[in-house]
């Protein structure tokens, strides 16, 4: 058994978030956990299809999501996020509506540097273009984390670490 909580991934855009938190979901599923993954994939196209990328519109992603992690977090299972989720205050927020030690902070933290590098699918390109306006890390601000119960570095560790320090905070938690 496990207990219920939100892994709430948050970094720029190019940081490795999805892609941390699909290796975390994996590996929580073959632990035997009731798992989900919220991601833009599942969610900017469906439920949240009408938003963009004003800050208003971020905020309001945000909310929702945060609603929706605790509909699953209430029925029982490990939430993985993933999400740029650029605010402190809208961090705050979900963390606010969920019980306490159910909200858990995940900051995958890649330089911009880094991110603009690897460019996975040419938006920082386009940002830089000006092609693409209010780009995260470009000329959208994103706040950074100040207390994140997992600290992750991608530019230093595999995908395979980055993802096992996530569990292992699970586990040195008494979540798992
Ligand atoms: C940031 C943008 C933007 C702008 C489109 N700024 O690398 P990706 O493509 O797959 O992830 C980014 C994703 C960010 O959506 P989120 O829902 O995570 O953002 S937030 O939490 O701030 O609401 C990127 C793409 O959408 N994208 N335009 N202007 N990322």
């Amino acid at each position: 058994g496990h207990r219920p909580a939100v892994l709430w991934f948050t970094g720029l855009s190019g940081s490795g978030k999805s892609t941390v938190a699909n290796a975390v979901d994996k590996m929580l599923h073959d632990l035997g956990c009731k798992t989900y993954l919220l991601d833009g994939d599942n969610v900017r196209h469906g439920l949240n299809g009408d938003l963009g990328f004003s800050d208003q519109d971020r905020v309001e992603n945000i909310r929702r999501i945060g609603e929706v992690s605790k509909l699953f977090a209430d029925a029982g299972l490990l939430v993985s996020t993933a999400f740029i989720s650029p605010f402190t205050v809208d961090r705050e927020l979900v963390r606010g509506q969920l019980q306490a030690g159910q909200f858990i902070e995940v900051f995958i933290d890649t330089p911009v540097e880094i991110c603009e590098q690897r460019d996975p699918k040419g938006l920082y390109k386009k940002a830089r273009a000006g092609e693409i306006k209010n780009f995260t890390g470009i000329d959208s601000a994103y706040e950074l984390p100040l207390q994140p119960e997992v600290h992750v570095k991608t530019a230093e560790h595999s995908i395979e670490a980055c993802a096992k320090q996530v569990v292992d905070y699970l586990k040195s938690h008494g979540y798992l």
